[in-house]
């Protein structure tokens, strides 16, 4: 076989990210560039690795791959570099292209930086920054201020940080990994079963490995059926009952196998957390029980069990849901009889965050809300972006509202499928005011206040425009509090307290928003929100009729917080969330 160079997709994309840079300081044509993003943005949504698409023949099943593309990484997997790429970065100072990694430093504050202190070589690049930012030499550069310099010292920081962590997917991608896995097991007659286990099955936000475990009365067939699935590039562990292996993708899959009459033994064991199986062992100790994956051991006898509602029955707990075995309370509360009744998706009596083509969304108004009316949902909120006065001035913007009350109070009257309730998402800007007046405000059913820009502003700012958001008289939900997006921007400094009696002073409902990347009012925020008697909402912020369905995210997170149906508004019918949304404002 011919040697290739393995890219992993992390590196593809880096590459790709370098080169863009490139361009945009060279002014390549918007289209080249545009190009380059799209492929940018396919290649980190990927859960498959290119590499693994290539060498089988088959990058065409990644949309939007042409021949020239297709040429880049034939050249790339078999040369290990790709001619035209190095050209096109050759001529620049090399430093610039360490810096891209730096949060708030594109393409052409990186080339200034790297002209400006003469960084050829990559790797004193960052050490040459930090001692430009703290000898303060880099807020004179054109451009460059005092506050961007603090900034440079702190993205150094956490650039080192995430370096050092290996991140984790979401918990949506690894629905999509899994999947793929247990289809391909349940596909062999010897495997009665696949059951994704570990942080999966508590429905954390992200997750580390995968944890299987496989039914089967013939656990050698079921192993090497499993090592010869396509994904697999490395085989870690391999024993008689258990193996564990790396994908294409750099995912770790844990696999675990057993029989019929131990296979709830193995659930409770694989589910974990570590915290909830260490402080059940010493409970069930406590009572004279010694517990393992194989079952439960009292006085000298193994007891199996093959579901794990009878283990727990055993040691005279109730089942415990997967989402809230923490290994904190949950234990002490099952003792007493007193878990909550989490909430459940079908709980849900409608959405109230969703955009359609008139603002950022993929779906027109028609669609979103068929799908809706296809969730059984009997109220939906579309809450798309408020036009902005700035770019439209303020009669068009008027117009638009006046036009969209009329078409959604027309839709409304026209059929008793649903009713949509007419919100816009409105920004809380910098300095604390809201997007749109207060007289246009006024037109709609509800307006959802998020912050959308300027997150790195100090602690005492950033929370006063949440206080501000949750003291104005026209809004009514705060959404997505923190900012934050897994794997990419850290929640926002915020004085969560100060926020919190101001919206419970106020009245003010708080989003949980489900987007998979986003699960912010975050989970350990959300006790303490509720504690302070402030009203959820769980929104799924969809910007397309398929994303209406990571509404099942937010669930997760609810429960994993222990909200039960009555902590969160949207369980409630339409006449009530009227009521709810009327106390929430002065609309
Ligand atoms: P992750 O993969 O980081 O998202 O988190 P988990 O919870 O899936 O952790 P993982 O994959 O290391 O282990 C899966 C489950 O297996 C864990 O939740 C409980 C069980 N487990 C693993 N190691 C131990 C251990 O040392 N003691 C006990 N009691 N259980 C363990
Ligand atoms: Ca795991
Ligand atoms: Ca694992
Ligand atoms: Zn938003």
């Amino acid at each position: 076989m011919t040697k290739t160079f393995k890219f992993s997709n992390k590196e593809i994309v880096n590459l790709f990210k370098e080169v863009l840079a490139a361009m945009e300081v060279k002014k390549f044509s918007i289209f080249r560039i545009r190009a380059y993003q799209n492929v940018i943005i396919t290649i980190e949504g990927l859960t498959v690795s290119v590499f693994n698409l290539w060498e089988n023949n088959k990058l065409d099943e990644i949309p939007g791959v042409g021949p020239t593309l297709k040429s880049h990484m034939d050249e790339l997997f078999t040369t290990g570099r790709v001619v035209e790429f190095d050209a096109i970065k050759h001529d620049l100072p090399q430093g610039m292209f360490e810096l891209l990694g730096l949060r708030g430093i594109g393409a052409k504050k990186a080339y200034k930086l790297a002209a400006a202190f003469k960084l050829h070589s990559r790797e004193d690049t960052l050490e040459i920054i930090k001692n430009a930012a703290l000898s303060h030499k880099i807020q004179n550069l054109d451009g460059f201020g005092e506050k961007s310099e603090e900034q440079i010292l702190i993205s150094l920081t956490e650039m080192k940080k995430t370096k050092q962590e290996k991140p984790r997917m979401l918990l949506m991608q690894a629905e999509e990994i899994a999947g793929r896995i247990t289809s391909y097991l349940k596909n062999h007659p010897e495997i009665k079963d696949a059951v994704v286990m570990g942080s999966y099955r508590r429905r954390a936000p992200t997750i580390g490995d995968l944890d299987i475990a496989i039914k089967t009365t013939d656990s050698q067939a079921a192993l090497n059926y499993f090592l010869k699935y396509p994904e697999i590039e490395e085989v870690v562990v391999s024993g008689d009952k258990r193996v564990a292996v790396t994908l294409s993708n750099d995912i770790q899959v844990d696999i675990r196998v057993c029989e019929d009459d131990d296979f709830g033994s193995m659930m409770q064991y694989f589910t974990g957390s570590k915290n909830h199986n260490i402080i059940l062992r010493t409970y069930a100790l406590e009572h004279g029980c010694s517990l393992s994956e194989y079952g439960i051991k009292k006085r000298g006898e193994l007891n199996k069990f093959t579901c794990e509602e009878d283990f727990y029955n055993f040691i005279k707990l109730p089942y415990i849901p997967p989402e809230i075995r923490h290994g904190t309370k949950e234990i002490e509360l099952a003792q007493k009889n007193k878990l909550p009744n989490l909430i459940q998706i079908t709980d849900l009596k409608g959405d109230l965050h969703s955009h359609t083509i008139a603002s950022d969304g993929l779906n027109s108004f028609q669609e979103m809300v068929s799908e809706a009316i296809k969730l059984n949902y009997d109220y939906f909120g579309v809450s798309d972006h408020a036009p902005s006065i700035q770019t439209k001035g303020y009669d068009d913007v008027a117009k638009i509202i006046e036009n969209t009350r009329r078409m959604i109070d027309t839709f409304n009257n026209s059929q008793s499928k649903i009713k949509v309730l007419f919100g816009y998402e409105v920004n809380i800007l910098a300095d604390s005011k809201i997007s749109l007046p207060d007289e246009l405000l006024k037109i709609l059913d509800y307006a959802v206040a998020s912050i959308h820009s300027s997150f790195n502003q100090d602690k005492k700012t950033l929370t006063s425009r949440l206080v501000a958001a949750a003291r104005h008289p026209l809004i009514n939900i705060i959404g997505h509090p923190s900012g934050r997006l897994i794997n990419e921007r850290e929640s926002a400094d915020i004085d969560w307290r100060e926020f919190f009696i101001a919206a419970a002073d106020n009245n003010k409902i708080i989003e949980i928003n489900s987007q998979p990347n986003r699960l912010d009012l975050t989970e350990d925020l959300i006790p303490d929100a509720l504690s302070r008697n402030i009203r959820l909402v769980i929104n799924s912020d969809a910007h397309s009729t398929g994303q209406l369905n990571y509404i099942k995210y937010g669930i997760d997170a609810a429960r994993r917080s222990w909200c039960g149906k009555e902590d969160i508004i949207n369980t409630q019918n339409f006449d009530q969330i009227i009521r709810i949304l009327q106390s929430s404002s002065l609309r």
